[in-house]
């Protein structure tokens, strides 16, 4: 039965603590695979992180805390053309609806596959017959396929993190048919959201020809059956609250609340990309205090956004511009016991950013286009139920479908709109308190029980029972 093997997580980075980076600013991916192999047990696959001069075939097996991982490191150059190139700087954009940013390279592309091949050779011999193997995210699209390739019969998953694009964008990339084709050797494929979901599905039926049955998610293609599914993903509810009974969630939320004083605090909590929407969010907070120059004294922003795949350019556009935006606002509108803008651009623990959560009156999540986004999940996780936080939520986010609750939970923007945003921030610093905790209860349901656990537990039972 293939649902009693072991679960085989694969991905481009693990994040055990040697790992660059992986200690740090921890993205939603490590945190959930983390929580997901803590669980089941298994073998965590993926890239060490470290750099070789030329490619080397040892595999690194080590156990951390109650998970093995398996990593393989990448030459340079495979690293340039595989992560920085194919997945950073033309899959991320594209998916993420940024066609301007996408960088379409022939040379970047065959890298992408070479180093898919890799994983592949890496991984199988690690695979047992019964094991479950799931895949994820962007830079292993193919992975399944080369898998197959090599004689590997068990049941085979895979979930995209970010959005999937419309068929008429992902058309513009070259070689898209195969890029699709190879993803429909999986068994399972997840999506975030119905929204992508049925893109995808659209993408199937309209270029590639697929059969496609809309109410089950079946694809059937050239002799092959798959089925796609929306599994939007959660917070580890769990480890956030205990983060949020430390000390240090303690001491990071009075060191809030001394230093901005009668003032709300409104925060952000990103990574500093394009995707995220911040020199946006600067313009509509820059818009609000045009329009309320005298609230500059009621209302300061906190904005915390470290830095990430530094090497892309277009990483180091952002931000530089983002420092260009706050300092604008800052130049115009502090006095000398008042700075309006905050731009810290360091990452915090959980335990921290629990405690600025819930010294943040305001949430402000406006990304231009998003997977999920488990900031906005958190936000809302850290908020006291007896005097919660409104969260100002971008309608691109995939958890706006989770958090809208009809109008009743977050409060929806247009992230393109300074308007928009400027109006909400109104609202938001206004939203009388009992207004707040019907918000706070309509929402907190699904971040507690829609959480990483529940998410993991669906996609594996689906891929198992199929
Ligand atoms: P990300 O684009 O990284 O994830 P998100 O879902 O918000 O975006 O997850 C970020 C995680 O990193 C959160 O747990 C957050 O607390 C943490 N983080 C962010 N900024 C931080 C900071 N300054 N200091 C410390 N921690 C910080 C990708 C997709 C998303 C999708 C997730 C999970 O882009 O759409 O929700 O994967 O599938």
């Amino acid at each position: 039965m293939a649902g009693d093997g072991r679960l085989v997580v694969i991905s481009n980075r693990v994040a055990v603590p040697k790992a660059r980076g992986a200690a740090g600013a921890q993205g939603g991916l490590a945190g959930a695979l983390n929580a997901a192999l803590k669980d089941r047990g298994g073998i965590w696959f993926g890239w060490s992180g470290e750099e070789t001069e030329i490619p080397s075939e040892t595999i690194h097996l080590d156990r951390t805390d109650g998970v093995t991982t398996a990593t393989i490191d990448l030459s340079a150059q495979e690293v340039e053309e595989y992560y920085n190139g194919y997945a950073n700087s033309t899959l991320w954009p594209l998916f993420h609806y940024r066609i301007d940013l996408a960088e379409f390279e022939k040379r970047t592309g065959q890298v992408y596959e070479r180093v898919n091949e890799r994983f592949a050779e890496g991984v199988s011999p690690l695979i047992d017959a019964e094991d479950l193997v799931w895949v994820h995210d962007y830079h292993l699209i193919p992975l399944g396929e080369r898998l197959r390739a090599r004689g590997l019969k068990n049941r085979l998953g895979f979930f995209l993190h970010i959005p999937w694009p419309p068929t008429r964008l992902l058309t513009s990339l070259p070689f898209h048919e195969r890029l699709v084709n190879s993803m429909l050797t999986y068994d399972l494929i997840g999506f975030q959201t119905e929204e992508w979901l049925s893109s995808f599905l659209h993408y199937c039926e309209n270029e590639l020809g697929a059969e496609v049955d809309a109410q089950s998610g079946r694809v059937t293609f050239e002799g092959r059956t798959t089925t796609a599914r929306a599994y939007p993903i959660g917070i580890d509810w769990d480890h956030f609250q205990a983060q949020g009974q430390t000390d240090d969630a303690r001491r990071a939320q009075k060191r809030l609340l001394a230093s901005t004083r009668h003032r709300t605090a409104m925060i952000g909590v990103d990574r500093l990309d394009y995707s995220k929407g911040l020199p946006e969010r600067i313009d509509g907070i820059g818009r609000f205090f045009d329009e309320h120059p005298e609230r500059a004294r009621d209302l300061v922003f906190i904005q915390i956004a470290p830095p990430s795949r530094e090497d892309v350019e277009s990483y180091q556009q952002i931000r530089a511009l983002l420092e260009q935006k706050c300092g604008q606002i800052n130049g115009a509108r502090s006095e000398v016991d008042i700075v309006p803008i905050r731009y810290v651009n360091r990452g915090y623990s959980h335990a921290e950013l629990f405690g600025f959560f819930r010294a943040a009156k305001i949430g402000l999540v406006t990304p231009l286009r998003d997977g999920m986004n488990l900031v906005a999940k958190e936000y809302v996780a850290a908020q006291d139920p007896q005097d919660p936080g409104v969260l100002i939520l971008s309608d691109f986010a995939g958890a706006a479908r989770q958090l809208e609750a009809d109008g009743t939970g977050a409060l929806l923007v247009n992230p393109h709109s300074p308007d928009a945003m400027a109006s909400a921030i109104a609202t938001a610093l206004d939203m009388p308190l009992e207004e707040r905790q019907a918000r706070y209860q309509a929402m907190i349901g699904t971040v507690r029980d829609d959480n990483v656990q529940a998410w993991t537990a669906e996609f594996c039972k689906q891929l198992a029972s199929d």
